[in-house]
């Protein structure tokens, strides 16, 4: 498996844009589950994103199994907690919820992660998660009790995207939160993509193939889609 996180430096520098269909187990019947990789095969899908707020049940390593049968695809571990940390995914967003005033989510799963993380040969990217306001509260919010940022004020949302970049994030990420109502305006995606320097991930709410496209001409690298998958895995025939 070559590094996941050269590859995505590697397509931002060369205009290739990225597309992560997200799963999370809680939703998944692994007896359907050769289906669904069967279609995320035959979708854009260049990568695979393996998490979710909760995440109750612990099928996440049969998961994995499953889709490294299936598919040739990477898999990163997207996870809202260190219980949904697996060794047989590719690489990890190591998230801080920056946005957020919660030491919970800035540094203390993170802490608790480390012996676990040592423990696996897991590709660790360090990525400053920042969440956007998006009309209803979603569930990073309520899980992570932080406030999104105001969606009107950009200014704010790029000085916290440059912080993350200045303490050494190695990638960016603005969330609506999954299912959310408005997707991250268009013109936040460009002021933060053009005042930047690293990879760019962009997701939450986005529901239509042209709104995929927005947001890559907007400026995002790589686009994530849950929900409209989720509910329709022929999204992406459309
Ligand atoms: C959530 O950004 C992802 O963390 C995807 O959101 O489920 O709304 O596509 P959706």
């Amino acid at each position: 498996m070559t590094n996941i996180y050269n590859h995505i430096l590697q397509s931002k520098i060369s205009n290739q844009k990225l597309l992560a269909i997200l799963l999370d187990p809680d939703k998944i019947d692994l007896n359907k589950a050769g289906i669904l990789i069967e279609k995320i095969n035959q979708s854009p899908a260049t990568h695979i994103f393996i998490g979710g707020s909760l995440v109750e049940n612990n099928i996440i390593d049969e998961l994995i199994i499953k889709i490294k049968q299936n598919s040739d695809l990477p898999i990163v571990l997207f996870p809202g907690n260190p219980s949904q940390i697996s060794d047989k995914a590719d690489a990890i967003l190591f998230l801080s919820l920056i946005s957020g005033r919660n030491p919970d989510f800035l540094i203390e799963h993170q802490v608790k992660a480390v012996p676990i993380l040592k423990q696996t040969d897991l590709e660790i990217i360090s990525t400053g998660y920042i969440l956007i306001e998006s009309g209803t509260q979603t569930a990073v919010e309520k899980v992570s009790k932080t406030k999104p940022l105001d969606r009107n004020n950009p200014e704010l949302v790029l000085a916290t995207a440059q912080a993350g970049e200045m303490l050494g994030n190695k990638l960016i990420y603005l969330e609506a939160g999954s299912g959310a109502k408005q997707a991250v305006p268009l013109e936040m995606i460009k002021k933060v993509a053009q005042n930047i320097e690293i990879p760019l991930i962009v997701g939450g709410g986005i529901i239509d193939l042209q709104g995929i496209q927005k947001a890559y001409n907007s400026g995002a690298d790589l686009v994530v889609i849950g929900t409209a998958f989720e509910n329709d895995v022929d999204f992406f025939n459309k």
